[in-house]
């Protein structure tokens, strides 16, 4: 009895929502994602043996730099990137071997609104030599994969041989900053090759805020060693991917925008009282970011760059690879705030940028970009001292461009000796309880411990040998 009384009431409820889900202006009609309402057809791809001539990208809705223009009000955005093999500056002086959508690492991003039509087209263009270099990499098959469409990638994102071109197109369902990169194996290659970018779709009415400034802010890893056969890009030594660092998750540089601290030489710019919208976008491949803004809060985060998706009053946003996020903030006071990867490990390797009030944003010339690219040391240990250098500690020292977090290190074979500088390597935190000069140095930076860098005997004589090739003309 009691129990056919209560599946009676079940039922009513179940007849109720059923009724009430069902209904004209129910609340899963109104859902602008319901499948009625988004499209879902696109026609085949078309790939032919005609090739594009001229610019690598063209297109009325790319941004080719950080600072972002308003989006483009046509409703379908023809865009063309093609593939290229090219040398890009990583680092200074970390001349490395690429791939590329549109000539550039990261890609072009476009820019566009949902229901607004994608036209794609894309010429495998690694067959062509570029400037300044021989041929390192032979040419091979690329393709596009665009994480903003909803298609059949066998049909769309299927690899082109090089001088071959395709063509597809694809309607913008959701809104959110969406990674593109290449689909061809080895996919791991590819995108640490530099084959990535960003698409970002606002929504049909725009965003239910205002700001002053928007950025676009790409974090990305790279892999690389000094070409073991040898290669030179105007008589420096050409870098190019280590397969091995990349299988096991060790990235030399981890970068915003494609370049080593690249935004801590040219801040980007805002003033007290202003707001200011990232889009942030987490390439990988294979790390995550822990993103914040020191100085400031995130008053909004929308998850994915989809105003659905909020979040208020953040300190940090975690994106894991291919995970992205709009955040939005004020910038309270003069200063420079700093944004970083929180994981300080990435934020070491160059995963740093800055939001300055400086309106002169005096460019800080952190790294020693005025050296000519002909002074690269050739000795192996020096080049590997040079390299671990600028991953690890470029972060808190300069060459002969000032104070850091710690001090120029330019010239500082001459006011230590060798013993004192190994026993600083392997120990800091010891030298810093027990050397006098260790103490004062101390007091002077503020009472900032240089942190530990867990160095083998092997690294601190490479350190040394950079060092000492550094000095070297002074003595
Ligand atoms: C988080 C910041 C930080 C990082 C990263 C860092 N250092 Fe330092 N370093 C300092 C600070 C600060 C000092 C000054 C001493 C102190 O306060 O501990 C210092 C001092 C030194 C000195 C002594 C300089 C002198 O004039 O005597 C050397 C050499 C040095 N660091 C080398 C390195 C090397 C090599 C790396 C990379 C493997 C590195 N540091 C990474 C912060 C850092
Ligand atoms: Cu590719």
């Amino acid at each position: 009895m009691i129990q056919a009384q209560w599946l009676n009431r079940l039922f009513l409820i179940a007849g109720i929502t059923l009724l009430t889900s069902c209904g004209p202006n129910t609340k899963i009609s109104s859902d602008p994602y319901d499948a009625s309402k988004i499209e879902l057809k696109s026609p085949p791809s078309v790939t032919t043996d005609g090739r594009h001539t001229g610019a690598f990208a063209t297109g009325a809705s790319l941004n080719f730099n950080s600072e972002l223009k308003p989006v483009d009000p046509a409703t379908t955005k023809y865009v063309q990137l093609d593939t290229t093999h090219k040398v890009i500056e990583i680092a200074p002086g970390v001349q490395f071997s690429a791939w590329t959508f549109g000539n550039q690492v990261p890609g072009p991003a476009i820019r566009a609104r949902v229901g607004d039509k994608i036209h794609f087209s894309m010429t495998n263009r690694s067959d062509e030599t570029m400037p300044n270099m021989s041929m390192v990499v032979a040419p091979m098959m690329h393709s596009m994969d665009f994480h903003a469409a909803m298609v059949s990638p066998q049909d769309k994102y299927k690899s082109i041989a090089p001088g071959q071109t395709i063509e597809f197109e694809f309607t913008l369902n959701y809104p959110g900053i969406f990674m593109y990169h290449c689909g061809t194996p080895m996919i791991l290659e590819h995108i640490a090759s530099g084959m990535y970018g960003a698409v970002i779709v606002e929504p049909k009415a725009g965003y239910p805020t205002r700001v002053d400034h928007e950025y676009l802010v790409i974090q990305s890893e790279f892999y690389v060693k000094p070409d073991p056969t040898g290669h030179k890009v105007n008589g420096a030594p050409l870098y190019v991917l280590d397969a091995d660092r990349l299988k096991s998750s060790q990235p030399t540089h981890t970068v915003f925008n494609g370049v080593h601290n690249g935004m801590v030489k040219n801040p980007l710019a805002a003033k007290p009282g202003e707001r200011v919208r990232l889009f942030v976008l987490n390439v990988g491949p294979s790390k995550t970011s822990s993103f914040h803004v020191v100085g400031t809060i995130f008053d909004r985060v929308w998850f994915e760059g989809n105003p659905d998706n909020q979040m208020r009053g953040m300190q940090t946003v975690l994106l894991g690879s291919s995970n992205s996020a709009i955040v939005e903030m004020m910038i309270p006071e003069a200063g420079s705030y700093i944004m970083v990867d929180h994981h300080f490990a990435n934020a070491s390797q160059g995963a740093i940028g800055l939001i300055s009030t400086l309106t002169q944003a005096k460019p800080v010339d952190l790294e020693h970009h005025n050296m000519e690219a002909s002074a690269m040391p050739q000795d192996p240990n020096t080049v590997q001292g040079k390299m671990a250098f600028e991953s690890k500690c470029l972060a808190c020292h300069s060459i002969g461009q000032g104070k850091k977090l710690g001090p120029d290190l330019a010239g500082v074979t001459q006011r230590r000796s060798d013993a004192w500088l190994s026993q600083w390597l392997a120990a800091p935190e010891k030298m810093l309880q027990t050397d006098a000069a260790a103490k004062i140095m101390l007091k002077e930076y503020n009472n900032i411990a240089m942190p530990n860098q867990g160095l083998s005997k092997n690294e601190i004589a490479q350190y040394l040998a950079y060092f000492h090739w550094i000095d070297r003309d002074k003595k």
